[in-house]
């Protein structure tokens, strides 16, 4: 083939720079387009007020409990975590590298000076932000979590705000499989008649929210974080809702259902979102979901790195399932890696390797930058190992599989409707 890549300090340099060039869709976030005015976080204090480095501080705080510390005003905080992890220690947890990685890439003359890095922000619009964060982040687009049960978040859509074709949403339902009975009495606010024991007439008026809310966000997909324990086939509430009201209308809307399993909540109540935990799942409620409903597509990303392997077996086993990202406490380099080796190892480019789960506009700087260094490390040895054996690599090719796995495929598998 014409532009064969034979040597491998070239493949190398072509690789990084097909990874680095290639802009990434960013599958899941926590991020808002600017209409989305406060919901939309940004600038150093909320890089540094983040909860992965609020559970990092409190850990070594001793001026502070965790409730005290928590309840600091935002910009005393932030001035607390950066004197506890930044001056006082060094940032080397990926989180804590993360904000160096940010405010370097984004600008900041100096990324040991907090006064500048907060000068070099000041002033800036939302949408200046947005523009000047995709732009460094090499992110096309990002889907949103939204949350039509927030007041907060379901004002804007209400207002029919303009559209950011670069935020596509996600429709999350998470209070309403995993905590029905006070999901119920929210919905029944909203004029559906819905009741707490789940008549069956229940069902349809939780399939008329879910499409109402499809209809207003047009999401990518339906979401829901799951707990360790969750389990199906299953009679609760939360299966009888998936198969009976979630799950055919996903299929009536050519939508999937992404299904986020393993966190245990607020296991330390104090540190609010920090306090979150991990635990161990049962796939085979995947398997038997993948199985069961051939016509409906999910995604699925799992917390336990334990899971991790037998989500890629599944995978290999169920074209109807798409796996993306190295969710929250698996997002640190040492544990990416070995997903995305295991992953292209079963599943070659089909699947999605990284998500940034951002919460404040600048982390996808550094969440992509750390992300694209391991996805190019993997690729570079897989590569090298075909050209061992007589097989080399067309540039065009690299090209095309890094699109794959940057997103490609992601869209692909959700045209398959
Ligand atoms: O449920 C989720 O989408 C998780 O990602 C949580 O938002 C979690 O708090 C988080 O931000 N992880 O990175
Ligand atoms: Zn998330």
């Amino acid at each position: 083939m014409a532009n064969e890549v034979r040597d491998r300090e070239v493949l190398r340099a072509v690789v990084q720079a097909q990874v680095e060039r290639t802009p990434a869709l960013d599958v899941h976030t926590h991020i808002y387009s600017s209409a989305f005015g406060p919901l939309l976080l940004r600038g150093p204090e909320e890089l540094l007020t983040y909860h992965y480095l609020q559970a990092e501080t409190n850990r070594v705080l001793a001026e502070h409990s965790p409730a005290a510390f928590m309840a600091l005003p935002k910009a005393e905080q932030a001035r607390l975590v950066w004197r506890t992890l930044f001056v006082e220690r060094s940032p080397l947890s990926e989180a804590g590298r993360g904000v160096i990685t940010a405010l370097h890439r984004l600008g900041v003359a100096s990324v040991r000076d907090y006064a500048a890095a907060l000068a070099r922000f000041a002033g800036l619009s939302a949408g200046e932000h947005v523009d000047l964060v995709l732009r460094a982040a090499n992110v096309g687009g990002v889907v949103m979590t939204n949350d039509p049960l927030n007041p907060a978040e379901r004002a804007v859509w209400e207002q029919g705000g303009a559209r950011d074709a670069r935020f596509r949403a996600a429709l999350r339902i998470d209070p309403i499989l995993v905590d029905w009975p006070a999901a119920a009495p929210r919905l029944f606010e909203l004029g559906y008649a819905v009741e707490r024991d789940l008549p069956e007439a229940s069902y349809p008026e939780i399939a008329r929210f879910l499409r109402d809310w499809a209809a207003r966000m047009q999401p990518a997909y339906l979401a829901a974080s799951l707990p360790p324990t969750f389990a199906m086939p299953s009679d609760t509430a939360c299966g009888r809702i998936l198969t009976r009201a979630v799950l055919p209308v996903c299929r009536e809307l050519a939508l999937p259902f992404a299904m986020m399993i393993g966190v245990k909540k607020r296991i330390m109540p104090e540190l609010g979102d920090g306090g979150d935990g991990v635990g161990r799942a049962d796939l085979d409620a995947v398997e038997h979901l993948c199985r069961s409903y051939p016509a409906n597509l999910f995604l699925l990303t799992v917390l336990a790195r334990e899971n991790q392997h037998q989500a890629v077996v599944l995978a290999r086993k169920f074209k109807n399932l798409h796996l993306f990202g190295c969710w929250w406490f698996n997002n640190n380099p040492s544990i990416v890696e070995e997903i995305t080796r295991e992953r292209i190892e079963m599943l070659g480019t089909s699947f999605t390797p990284q998500h940034s789960d951002a919460r404040v506009l600048d982390q996808l700087v550094y969440k992509w930058a750390h992300a694209r260094r391991v996805i190019a490390a993997v690729l570079v040895e897989k590569y090298s190992l075909l050209i061992d054996e007589g097989w080399y690599p067309a540039e065009e090719e690299i090209t095309r599989d890094v699109a794959l796995l940057m997103g490609g495929e992601f869209e692909r598998f959700l045209a398959q409707h």
